[in-house]
């Protein structure tokens, strides 16, 4: 038995032993981790694996399996609360076909293997690839729900060790565009608010976010501010009518991409009308233009132009003037009153006002744009920093935040907000790491799509997967399929807990350890950071990420990079040095062993609510009032940013007619290799389906049901048509999600991708629907 789960029985040990000396109420916080025995089963806190949401769930265990899940109602998230894929936790742990041998790949067939058979051929690979090729040859590509130990360490191998920039994350394909939003005009990353501000304020503006499936326990916290507060108004401006706009006040359909023109007619009646707040904008505000670089990735290469330049709030003003309510009537199919009534909601004084959003700003080929366009209409109206008014991005996965965008696992990034292109950065970076700063290189190297391209032409050999599925999850998926397997020297490594569409395009597949089966730290959507414990061995001989990631570096000869006794506690310890004094502070390890979370800024001992606003955070002194203190080349302002309307690089025309949109249901989760697994979320919802409008099926000759092909120019699949379902698309839309291994939408996914956080855009690409033979 390990330490951690040592820890963690010897923490239940001490709760049993409390509550046996008469400990009436049971505070599960004190001795540890673990809440009493109860009926053979000893209780330990964690976050759920699943949504950026960072539900507290109590994981109950019995003869060493994981046999209950309960709401944890003393976490602040949820009280207690949890959706279907929250309370099925225990089953995405037991399905039956958990790998739990390595595998092989040999004449042509994955065959098990041990572990040393595993790890010298994966060893053996990179050593050669590194000798022949260069370190930028090899790769990892993790994911948001790495633990942050698990990013941690990768980077520190990836980085510091080998020396390549080489490192990217699924986060890429999901919360890269709102990185760079807050990059761009606050200069640092994650949110001002919180999830306090659901249940404070009193209009909330969502922006193609599907809350009620997607983030479900911050819609009821939504939900349930409004049946408290009668006055509370949702408002979902939307592509597609999903369960979200069944329970919003208002459901505002726009066309495909015309957000970014919509936020900028809100901007023009806010200003033109006199509403905007004067005296914020005169002392925490600054106005900039600039496209940067353009291009889409459609070529190979950045191109960079126009360089952003300051401008004046009058040429800002008069930027605005080509988005008068008429023109983008016109353009979004939202009436001019509906925009001049929603400018006047967003800008009445008495009213907080918070906006949400999650992929359909983020995965948008202008989705830097577009989030900056949400930050200035808050930013116009000094509505901002404070409870029940802020811009809240929303979080996909459980550790987006924690681990990708805070531990820095992009190819751009280090810790705490810092760049390798920044030499002090490098320099700082490799002083904690205890290395030669010219070890890191200071250009980054392939954004994730990139990384497959790099894998595709040969440029990267060797690549390492873990906790993702990128040959289900990649757009354009045909393309990296294969390029994964074209031979010449390429050599694919994939870990995981289950067989999956990426599994079988591997040289080698690891078996994983998952969550409650190792220790680990999650980072919520509001800057809140879950510690939890081991509970449960792993089937087999399955291991977790960092002992992988750190057998390999001791293989490759970087052992020393990881010296430690308990590797997580001593790596938390270690990489929490970055954050210090730098508005991103984090508590010692205990504080979150006895917590359900701490959102940071964590400065002695207190959690920060409300960022860059005094009274909430220590980084702001009494009398400031507002100070985006990071922005230090600014004057601690904050930037608004002219960003102009820009059509889709691939619309709908007379050969592809229809616009697809792919995501997410409720019950499963990505591509569905855990929660196909759970036999009732399987029935629940057992296939992906294509979502079309009655109408169009009509001309199409297609019934409910009906079988039917959906093709773009670079795929095509069969599915069952639903014309009245759960979603229900527009005109001339469609929408897939992306959950079903047989039915591999990816495929038809356009891999163009924001040019300046490199995140594609999958909800738009045109195809044509035809009614299959
Ligand atoms: N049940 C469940 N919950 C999840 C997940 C899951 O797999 N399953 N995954 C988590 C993760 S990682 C993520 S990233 C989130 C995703 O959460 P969401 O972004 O809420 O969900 P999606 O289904 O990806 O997005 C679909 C929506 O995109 C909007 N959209 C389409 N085109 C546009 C456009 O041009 N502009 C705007 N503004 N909106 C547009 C449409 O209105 C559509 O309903 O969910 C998280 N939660
Ligand atoms: N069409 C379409 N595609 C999309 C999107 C979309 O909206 N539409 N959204 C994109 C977004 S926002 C995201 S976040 C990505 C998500 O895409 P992926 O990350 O590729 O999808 P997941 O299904 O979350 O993959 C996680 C994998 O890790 C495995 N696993 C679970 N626990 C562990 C563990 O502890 N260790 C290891 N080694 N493996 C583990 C699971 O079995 C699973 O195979 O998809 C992107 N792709
Ligand atoms: S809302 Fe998200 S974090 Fe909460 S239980 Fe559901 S999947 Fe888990
Ligand atoms: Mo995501």
């Amino acid at each position: 038995m390990d330490v951690s789960r040592r820890d963690f029985i010897k923490a239940s040990a001490a709760a049993a032993a409390f509550a046996a000396v008469g400990g009436k109420s049971l505070n599960p916080l004190k001795p540890g981790a673990a809440e009493a025995a109860e009926g053979g089963v000893t209780w330990g806190k964690a976050p759920c694996r699943f949504c950026g949401t960072g539900c507290g769930v109590l994981v109950g265990v019995r003869d060493g399996k994981v046999v209950a899940i309960k709401g944890d109602p003393q976490a602040p998230v949820n009280k207690g609360l949890n959706c279907v894929k929250g309370y099925f936790l225990s089953k995405v742990l037991n399905g039956k076909d958990r790998l739990t041998t390595p595998l092989i790949r040999k004449d042509g067939k994955l065959t098990p293997a041990s572990w040393d058979e595993a790890m010298t051929l994966i060893a053996s690979k990179f050593k050669e690839s590194i000798a022949k090729y260069g370190p930028d040859s090899v790769a990892i590509y993790g994911s948001g729900q790495w633990t942050i130990f698990e990013g941690y360490a990768a980077s520190k191998l990836f980085k510091g060790g080998i020396g390549t920039n080489n490192i990217e994350v699924n986060a890429r394909l999901c919360m890269a565009s709102a990185v760079t939003g807050f990059m761009t005009t606050f200069a640092s990353d994650e949110p001002m608010g919180c999830y306090d501000d659901l249940d404070l304020g009193d209009t909330y503006f969502l922006w193609g976010a599907n809350m009620a499936e997607c983030h479900p326990i911050l819609f009821s916290r939504l939900l349930t501010n409004r049946l408290n507060n009668p006055e509370v108004k949702i408002i979902d401006f939307a592509t597609r009518r999903t369960r979200t706009s069944l329970m919003a006040d208002r459901y505002i359909k726009f066309k495909p991409q015309t957000d970014l023109a919509l936020l900028n007619a809100i901007a023009y009646v806010i200003i033109r009308d006199g509403l905007h707040d004067e005296a914020f904008i005169k002392e925490h505000v600054v106005f900039k233009k600039g496209k940067e670089n353009i291009g889409y990735g459609l070529e190979d290469k950045f191109k960079f132009a126009d360089e952003p330049k300051g401008i004046t709030f009058e040429e800002y003003r008069d930027s605005l003037k080509a988005y008068t309510p008429e023109k983008v009537a016109a353009l979004s199919g939202v009436p001019a009153e509906t925009i001049v009534e929603m400018a006047h909601l967003y800008a009445d004084k008495k009213r907080k006002v918070t906006t949400l959003w999650t992929m359909g700003f983020n995965q948008h080929t202008r989705g830097t744009w577009v989030n900056n366009l949400a930050y200035n209409v808050h930013l116009l109206t000094g509505k901002i920093c404070r409870p029940g008014e802020n811009p809240m991005s929303l979080t996909g996965q459980p550790s987006a935040c924690g681990t990708t965008r805070e531990v820095g696992t992009f190819t751009h990034r280090l810790p705490a907000d810092m760049v390798v292109a920044n030499p002090e950065h490098r320099e700082k970076t490799a002083k904690i790491w205890g290395i030669d700063p010219k070890k890191i290189p200071a250009k980054p190297t392939y954004n994730a799509t990139e990384m497959f391209r790099a894998l595709d032409r040969g440029d990267i050999k060797v690549i390492w997967s873990q906790v993702t599925n990128p040959f289900q999850s990649l757009p354009n998926l045909n393309r990296y399929r294969k390029g994964a397997r074209k031979g010449e020297g390429r050599f694919v490594i994939v870990s995981d807990m289950y067989p999956t569409r990426s599994t079988e395009q591997a040289d080698v597949v690891l078996p994983s350890a998952s969550w409650v089966e190792k220790e680990g730290m999650f980072g919520n959507a509001e800057r809140r950071t879950h510690q939890w414990f081991k509970m449960v061995d792993a089937p087999g001989e399955a291991k977790d990420d960092l002992w992988q990631t750190m057998e390999l570096a001791r293989r490759l000869g970087h052992g020393s990079l990881f010296p430690y006794q308990h590797p997580q506690r001593e790596i938390w310890e270690e990489y929490r040095k970055f954050g210090e004094g730098q508005g991103k502070d984090l508590a010692p390890y205990d504080a979150y062993v006895e917590s359900r979370g701490l959102r940071w800024p964590v400065v002695n001992g207190q959690e920060t609510r409300y960022r860059y606003v005094e009274g909430y955070d220590p980084y702001v002194k009494a009398g400031e009032g507002v100070k985006f203190y990071k922005n230090k080349p600014d004057h601690y302002r904050a930037v608004i940013w002219a960003r102009p309307y820009e059509p889709a690089p691939e619309q709908p025309d007379q050969h592809y007619p229809f616009w697809l949109c792919t995501g997410r249901v409720l019950e499963h989760w990505h591509t569905g290799t855990m929660t196909g697994r759970v036999p009732e979320l399987k029935r629940a919802y057992p296939e992906a389906v294509c979502e079309m409008h009655p109408d169009d099926a009509k001309k199409l000759g297609i019934k409910q049901g009906d079988q039917v092909r959906v093709s773009s120019r670079r795929g095509s699949i069969q599915l069952a048509a639903d014309l009245n379902g759960r979603g229900k698309a527009e005109h001339g839309n469609v929408f897939v999600a992306f959950f079903d291994e047989n039915k591999l939408i990816n495929e038809l996914c356009l891999d163009a991708y924001c040019p300046i956080s490199g995140e594609p855009d999958y909800k738009k690409c045109a195809v044509k629907v035809e009614k299959a033979r």
